[in-house]
């Protein structure tokens, strides 16, 4: 081993925090992360990490890293092909595809995960050159749901202020193991430690957050409505309302408080399995707190009811007032769109009109994102508009998504297939070509998530060592792919590379010019950027150009709050690009106030939209206690299909060498359930599903709700060894999941409520 070289400022990639830290590079190679600490410097996790990010080396260094090309070949074999050939075939196949039905059958799936989301900023003038109209990533198979219900009832991303509110609410969240906001672990320190703040924690287990809680509400799987109506319908019933407030910035609340008055709260609480008496407390505690932020996560929108439970829990932050103060929620502005809100029509009974739809299945698009879980479906049949072609950029759809071996079998349907990623993934053995590419230490990288409220703060990273074998970053294979299909004509772009050399002044000139007279530079302007701008880039930022346009945007649209920041005046978006490249822990982009909350609700009289009639219908149906999904005789528990554990991290994490601890891979159960079953505590048992069965270590957990079972997600990859071995640790979840198990609105799949058995091995 040498010695370390000095640490340098990146973020972490494993989870949608991106906490700041500090890389030290050794090894023989020097390329090895030998030492990783929190960045004190960044401007939200202020030097906090978890557990996982120590162990970044196995993702940057992992032996399966593909160093070239592949195509597929008849047998099903790969083999290694140059670049200028995997281009020139590739661009052949989509410019075929592209004539003969019209690009918008060639169907996109990613484009960035937990740590980099410029391979989705590059990818838009990638999809303008191939006449793309659809695409899906991880967003649209749980927060859709979420999405949908905020663009409606607030027209913009919230960022609930739980580190500052005085009661603060998770509704299956589990940030003790997910983390998924900042500094997850002190905040319930916190919270816990300050006599006067109260936490409140919505799930079926008794979690490791629920330990932190002042009133953990052990909901049965899959009731999360019930409850939540019961919290509403309490508050209402009360009289805890806010009058002067609604009155001032709400439509529809007499309306809502009408509905909640008739709200059986005791029994809607007791069919939740949550005493009544707690629900009503949990109520006034929300409907009396000075302040009150919630946060829902996956629990809740991968459950059944998900996308009704969001709008409840709206109803909750709303209907008490909690919005646009501080430690309450605010409307946060976005560099880049991490999740584009949902702007459609709605009508005067306030039911959305004209919702975009899929083509051949026609379920609903919200946020431009269609539904994975429907993906599948929508590419199996003989439909004239059905997909004929897929690229999927930094996603493993096939081990992500619903129904594994339906989706396994739509992508060998179709006619072209690529996968864009730094291994080969499940998904990648499934496509005619996969194209390696850097990976996100290896080039310029930031993400799209929401961050801090009012101070917004966005961290672009440098690169801390060159890439593996020269590979390149998505933006080269984009370009080169639109190049090789001869969209430019020779010299077309020549005017704004010159203009580029001179300087940004004379460059944003030239660009909001040919932006305003060639339409191609508007369709492919990520390409445009990165082959003008990109080039005249110090050494190795061409990647960054993309922000440069970005940042534009952002100037534009949020004057007031960039200017507050310290950028104004006609190169203010230059400014604003200017800061990101050159502050490596993250820098503040803009500032949000509190006074401008209502007026940035783009409704006309900017007031918040509190009837949804779509799920106003939905709630009716909650008057039958009749749950969506039932245990049946036959599948009597609801499995958790993928549960964040210490070490999970998505699809991020192949070796298995990676996990430490116990009960690393197990299926967790209910002692008194698996006594019932006769099954002991570390057994070897089957689980089984409607669509498949898997062998898997039982664990006892007394944390557990009986009735319901767990397996960790992220498991069950094939990763193969430095000596070629192939292996494969834990269950594959979704080879168990079927995807019509889902939303109704969103299409987001219940996979925490797939009915399931377990049987000794
Ligand atoms: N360690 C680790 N952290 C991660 C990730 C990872 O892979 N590993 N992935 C990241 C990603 S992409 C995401 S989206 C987040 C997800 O983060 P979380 O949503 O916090 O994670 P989960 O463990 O999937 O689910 C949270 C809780 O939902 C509960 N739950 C199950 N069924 C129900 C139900 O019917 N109702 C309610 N209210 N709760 C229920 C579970 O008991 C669990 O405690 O985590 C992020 N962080
Ligand atoms: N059954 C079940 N299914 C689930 C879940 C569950 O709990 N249960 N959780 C769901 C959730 S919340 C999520 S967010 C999804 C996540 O599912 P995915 O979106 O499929 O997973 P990620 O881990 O984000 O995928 C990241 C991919 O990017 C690749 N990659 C890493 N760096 C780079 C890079 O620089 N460039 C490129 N091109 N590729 C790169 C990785 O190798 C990996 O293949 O899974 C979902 N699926
Ligand atoms: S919370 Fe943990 S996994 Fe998430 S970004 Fe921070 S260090 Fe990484
Ligand atoms: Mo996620």
């Amino acid at each position: 081993m040498t010695e370390g070289t000095g640490a340098k400022s990146t973020a972490c990639n494993l989870c949608f925090v991106n906490c700041g830290i500090k890389v030290e590079l050794g090894g023989d190679d020097g390329r090895q992360f030998v030492k990783i600490k929190g960045d004190p410097e960044h401007p939200t996790s202020q030097g906090y990490i978890c557990n996982k990010a120590a162990r970044l080396n196995y993702y940057q260094n992992a032996p399966d890293r593909l160093t070239s090309p592949m195509r597929r070949k008849a047998d099903g074999s790969y083999e290694a092909i140059d670049w200028d050939t995997a281009i020139r075939e590739i661009a052949d196949k989509l410019a075929t595809v592209k004539s003969t039905y019209g690009g918008e059958k060639i169907f996109y799936y990613g484009g960035g995960g937990q740590g980099n989301h410029l391979v989705g900023a590059s990818a838009v003038g990638f999809k303008g050159a191939l006449g793309i109209k659809y695409s899906g990533s991880a967003l649209s198979q749980e927060k859709t749901g979420f999405s949908w219900v905020y663009s409606r009832m607030i027209g913009g991303l919230i960022h609930p202020e739980l580190h500052h509110a005085q009661v603060a609410m998770l509704v299956g969240k589990n940030p003790f193991l997910s983390n998924g906001m900042d500094q997850a672990r002190s905040f319930l320190r916190d919270i816990k430690k300050d006599p006067n703040r109260k936490l409140i924690v919505v799930d079926p287990r008794v979690s490791e957050s629920t330990d932190y809680a002042d009133i953990h509400l052990a909901v049965t799987a899959g009731r999360d409505a019930w409850l939540m109506a019961a919290i509403v319908g309490h508050i209402v019933q009360s009289e805890l309302l806010p009058m002067d407030w609604l009155q001032t910035h709400a439509n529809g609340y007499d309306e809502i408080i009408e509905y909640f008055k008739t709200v059986p709260v005791e029994e809607y609480a007791r069919f939740s399995g949550v005493d009544p008496e707690l629900a009503k407390e949990a109520a006034e505690v929300i409907g009396n707190a000075e302040t009150f932020a919630l946060e829902e996560d996956i629990g809740a929108q991968m459950a059944p009811h998900s996308t009704l439970t969001s709008y409840l829990n709206f109803l909750t932050m709303l209907i008490t007032g909690n919005y646009g103060r501080p430690g309450t929620m605010g409307m946060i502005t976005q560099l880049g769109q991490f999740l584009p809100t949902h702007l459609g029509k709605v009508d005067d009974d306030n039911r959305e009109v004209d919702l975009p739809r899929l083509p051949v299945t026609g379920f609903p698009i919200i946020s431009g994102l269609y539904p994975g879980a429907l993906l599948a479906e929508e590419i199996l049949n003989d439909h004239p508009d059905r997909p004929r072609a897929l690229i999927v950029e930094s996603s493993n759809p096939v081990h992500s998504l619903p129904e594994t071996p339906k989706l396994r079998k739509a992508i060998r349907s179709l006619d072209f297939s690529l996968a864009v990623d730094v291994v080969m993934t499940d998904t990648a053995r499934e496509c005619d070509y996969v194209l390696p590419v850097a990976t996100q230490y290896e080039k310029w990288e930031a993400t799209f998530f929401p961050r801090n409220f009012p101070a917004n703060i966005f961290h672009m990273r440098k690169p801390l060592l060159a890439p593996l074998h020269d590979l390149p970053t998505e933006h080269e294979i984009h370009s080169r792919i639109i190049e090789a299909m001869g969209l430019f004509e020779e010299g077309e772009l020549d005017d704004l590379k010159q203009a580029a050399s001179e300087g940004f002044d004379t460059f944003q000139g030239a660009f909001f010019q040919a932006f305003g007279s060639n339409p191609k530079v508007g369709q492919m302007i990520s390409h445009v950027l990165y082959r003008t701008l990109g080039e005249h880039l110090p050494e190795g930022q061409s990647e960054t150009a993309v922000m440069w346009g970005l940042s534009q945007i952002y100037v534009m649209k949020h004057p007031q709050e960039a200017a507050r920041a310290g950028f104004k005046g006609p190169d203010a978006g230059t400014q604003l690009f200017n800061a990101l490249r050159t502050s490596p822990s993250g820098a503040i982009i803009g500032i949000s106030s509190y006074d401008e909350a209502f007026s940035r609700i783009p409704h006309p009289d900017n007031k918040l939209q509190l009837v949804i009639r779509e799920l106003m219908d939905e709630m009716d149906v909650l008057r039958e206690l009749k749950p969506l999904l039932e245990p049946s005789e036959e599948f009597p528990f609801a499995l958790t299909a993928g549960a964040r554990r210490s070490y999970t991290a998505n699809c991020i994490m192949r070796d298995p060498q990676w996990p430490k601890g116990k009960h690393i891979t197990a299926l967790t159960i209910h002692p008194s359930d698996a006594e019932a079953l006769n099954l002991e505590d570390g057994a070897m048992v089957k689980l089984e599903t409607e669509v498949g069965s898997a062998l898997v270590d039982l664990g006892y957990d007394e944390r557990m709700q009986p009735g319901t079972l767990s397996i960790p997600n992220g498991q069950g990859m094939t990763f193969v060894d430095a000596e070629g071995e192939e292996h494969v640790m834990g269950v594959f979840a979704n080879e168990l999941t079927s995807a019509k198990y889902r939303d109704p609105f969103a299409g987001t799949p219940f996979h925490k409520h797939v009915p399931a058995r377990v049987l000794p091995a």
